[in-house]
């Protein structure tokens, strides 16, 4: 791979002696179509935060977090639904019943996308809705909202994206085996794939199976405690947990061979919430701890690396011990699809740096006094974004592995003036950080071909209720009014310009 980054003085010579008019198209980021790989590609594009014509510039939201119309049309219910319900799991005992009622306002949403400028947009499909019981008779009614929302946005120029599972398990196989405990359910997603994809197939392309094995495994099931994300089961063993994993990951598998087994021309992928790693200084020693810990630390080496290669990371597993899941014949083989590209939802990341113990590389504690976003767990990190899709490129050598930003944004604390505007300049400056990361891997030669902001609105956002907000666009609850916020006007000139501004 070409990397534009390490241009030599000849072609920043060439820049400097450009003429004024190509100058002129620069600043206009009229050469954000110029190919990535292009010698004559100056290096200071990378600055100018240059994107290629054909970037995918969308937005990302989640059946359970907009739709509203919990009891609609024949859907039932979620394990979500049961969680919202038990006192003490969600602020402000806040429930997705009514959300953004998207279900019905979702033609009004599409206009929203068409006033921002993306041509890309990313929702999930509910499983309850479709499959009630999670396994066995189609709801076509809960199919048909899909179909309408389809159709809606190749009216608009929209390509739909759709996630097959953003945490909404259907709560009759909570009922029925405990979910992600027991293995049958991959067999379960499996079917349930097939059945959506055998409907919407002909017009949506765009499939990512599974959103954040993480978050509904290691944060839903707790080791003698209540863990923080539906279903929200206490076990007795950390193995336990490791299992729900493993039986993720071997949903993910078997949905994407559903999905290629039910449309030809499918484009399948994932999203995987991976964590990245910063070298502290980009020195070569600290670059190499940042690979090092990629691919060994628990997270990465228990999800990012299977779906990727087929093999748990060894490391991973030796310091799981006992822990590590049950693996039988050929579940590897399965889990090891290959993809199309590949999902990395980006919100934070680790400082890391060399050092002289048995892993090589140690992580850096933030400190107190960090920049921190409006929600407690979001440092602001920009370099994540860049290094997590080089780590994936140079770590794991995915070299020819598209990958697209499934998810970034940024909570604030958002207040309507009286002339009814939000001026979230605290979103601004996040995301504009993290674009001018994204623009750089791509200056870079690294395959970056997309990013879905989280999120086009303010949504349910899981356990912390309404009360956190992520949209760029403003939802007051009470009347379903939408506000776009000044970070929509920004990324809709972003969108526009095709360079960060
Ligand atoms: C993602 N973390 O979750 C989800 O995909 C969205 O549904 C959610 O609304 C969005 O991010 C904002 O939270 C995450 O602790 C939850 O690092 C937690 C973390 C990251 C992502």
């Amino acid at each position: 791979m070409k990397k534009i980054g390490q241009l030599g003085p000849l072609n920043r010579r060439a820049f400097f002696g450009a003429s004024s008019g190509t100058l002129a198209a620069l600043a206009a980021g009229g050469l954000a179509g110029a190919p990535r790989t292009s010698q004559a590609l100056p290096r200071v594009l990378v600055d100018a935060g240059s994107f290629p014509k054909n970037f995918w510039w969308g937005a990302a939201t989640a059946s359970y977090q907009v739709e509203g119309a919990a009891n609609a049309d024949g859907r039932k219910p979620s394990v979500w639904d049961t969680f919202c319900r038990t006192p003490g799991r969600v602020q402000n005992g806040d429930t997705g019943d009514v959300a953004n009622d998207h279900y019905h306002l979702y033609k009004e949403d599409v206009k929203l996308m068409v006033e921002l400028g993306i041509k890309h947009y990313r929702f999930s499909i509910s499983w309850p809705r479709v499959v009630p019981e999670g396994r066995g008779a189609v709801n076509e009614k809960g199919m048909d909202f899909y179909k309408r929302l389809v159709d809606e946005l190749l009216d608009h120029g929209i390509t739909p994206h759709a996630t097959l599972f953003h945490w909404d398990s259907p709560q009759a196989l909570e009922d029925k085996y405990g979910s992600w405990r027991s293995r049958e359910i991959a067999r379960d997603f499996a079917d349930y794939t097939t059945a959506v994809v055998s409907r919407l197939g002909d017009k949506l392309k765009h499939w990512m199976t599974i959103n954040e094995i993480f978050c509904f495994t290691f944060m839903g099931y707790g080791v003698g405690k209540v863990p923080k994300h539906a279903p929200g089961t206490i076990v007795q063993k950390r193995k336990e947990v490791l299992q729900t994993v493993h039986h993720a990951l071997l949903a993910h598998g078997m949905s994407c061979q559903a999905i290629r087994a039910a449309s030809k021309d499918a484009h399948v992928s994932t999203v995987v919430n991976f964590d990245s790693y910063i070298p502290v200084v980009e020195t070569p020693e600290n670059i190499e701890a940042a690979k090092k810990a990629f691919v060994a630390e628990e997270h990465n080496g228990t999800v990012l690396v299977p779906i990727l290669t087929g093999a748990y990371n060894p490391q991973a597993i030796e310091k799981l011990g006992p822990d590590a899941a049950d693996v039988q014949p050929g579940d590897m083989a399965t889990i090891g699809q290959p993809l199309d590209a590949l999902g990395f939802n980006n919100y934070c990341g680790s400082y890391v740096r060399a050092a002289q113990n048995a892993r090589g590389y140690e992580t850096l504690p933030l400190p107190k006094g960090y920049p921190h976003m409006h929600t407690d767990w979001l440092s602001c990190v920009p370099e994540a974004l860049y290094w997590g899709v080089r780590l994936v490129t140079d770590a794991l050598g995915k070299k020819e592995l598209p990958i697209y930003i499934s998810e970034n944004g940024c909570a604030s604390e958002d207040v309507v003036t009286k002339n009814g505007e939000v001026f979230d300049l605290d979103r601004v400056m996040y995301l504009r950080s993290y674009l001018r990361n994204a623009s750089r891997a791509i200056a870079e030669g690294y395959p970056l071909i997309g990013y879905f902001l989280w999120s086009l609105m303010d949504n349910f956002e899981w356990s912390y209720g309404y009360n956190t907000r992520f949209g760029i666009t403003y939802v007051d609850y009470k009347t379903q009014q939408r506000i776009p916020k000044q970070s929509f006007r920004w990324y809709q000139q972003v969108i526009r310009a095709g360079r960060v501004l």
